[in-house]
């Protein structure tokens, strides 16, 4: 019997990739708790027409399977960009969406957070043929209502040590990608000093959320090494979605572009690359 050396990477994962090749993303979240399906629609075609790379759906407490069905296939049908889940739990799979953050929370006390939602929402992925991303998801203080729902012990800000032993453990287990999140509406994000010393630790890219509300934040996180910007607030409260988005990423356009010269001058590269031979 042959075995594969690892599972295979599909489109949205080596659409990641191939876009990290250039520099950070933003993905835009949307969650269906504080959206219609019309207004999650309009906010999707904002943030492509803006220059987003992705858009995420999510919460933490949304339990009604038929919205969002339906929101995930109006935003699939506006937005050109990948629509990628982001499930508080099982019960948040859509048949419309592209690809499902496959995650662990890894700081949870909860065996349902651990193990117990994904045993249950795996069949149904599979099912569907949905792509599954492997995720580690870590959360830091303040963690919002995620870290509530979710009952994480939370990383506190200055605990470095913690954030990154939970990083490698998050690689070691395989995961492509590890989410630092300081939950949604955060006051404070994840410290800088955090996000980079988890970036030097480990390979694999790395996400980063909650409480970006502004240039300042969002610079200060792509300064100190993320390689994904995820911003929901930001956008949720905006008179012009549109304008806000296009604001922030113009203004991190130039920033960005520095630093994408400075990953080329230190050669800096992704592990995936050695496992998909140079694919990406
Ligand atoms: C939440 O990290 C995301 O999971 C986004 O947070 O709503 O604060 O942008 P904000």
């Amino acid at each position: 019997m042959r075995f594969r050396r690892s599972p295979r990477i599909e489109w949205v994962e080596d659409y990641i990739y191939r876009h990290l090749r250039h520099g950070p993303l933003h993905f835009t979240l949307i969650d269906p708790d504080n959206q219609s399906p019309r207004e999650a629609a309009d906010l999707a075609q904002a943030a492509m027409d803006a220059g987003s790379h992705a858009i995420l759906i999510g919460g933490s407490t949304l339990d009604d399977p038929r919205k969002m069905d339906r929101l995930v296939k109006m935003v699939k049908k506006r937005s050109g960009l990948p629509v990628i889940l982001f499930p508080g739990g099982s019960t948040q799979v859509s048949t419309h969406a592209d690809a499902v953050l496959f995650m662990q929370l890894l700081n949870s006390t909860d065996p349902r957070f651990l193990v117990g939602e994904q045993v249950r929402g795996a069949p149904v992925i599979d099912k569907l043929r949905m792509e599954p991303i492997p995720m580690g998801y870590i959360v830091v203080a303040p963690g919002g209502t995620v870290g509530k729902v979710g009952k994480a012990r939370l990383i506190e800000p200055n605990d470095i040590d913690a954030a990154v032993a939970h990083a490698l453990a998050a690689q070691m287990f395989g995961m492509r990608f590890v989410y630092l999140e300081a939950g949604s509406g955060a006051e404070t994000p994840v410290p800088p000093r955090m996000i980079r010393a988890v970036k030097r630790a480990v390979r694999v890219p790395v996400i980063v959320g909650g409480g970006i509300r502004d240039v300042e934040a969002a610079h200060d996180a792509i300064r100190a090494g993320a390689d994904v910007i995820v911003t929901g607030t930001l956008v949720e409260g905006a008179v012009d979605v549109h304008k806000t988005l296009s604001d922030l990423l113009f203004s991190l356009g130039e920033k960005l572009k520095r630093q994408v010269r400075r990953r080329l001058d230190i050669g800096d590269d992704y592990v995936h690359e050695d496992t998909l031979g140079g694919r990406a």
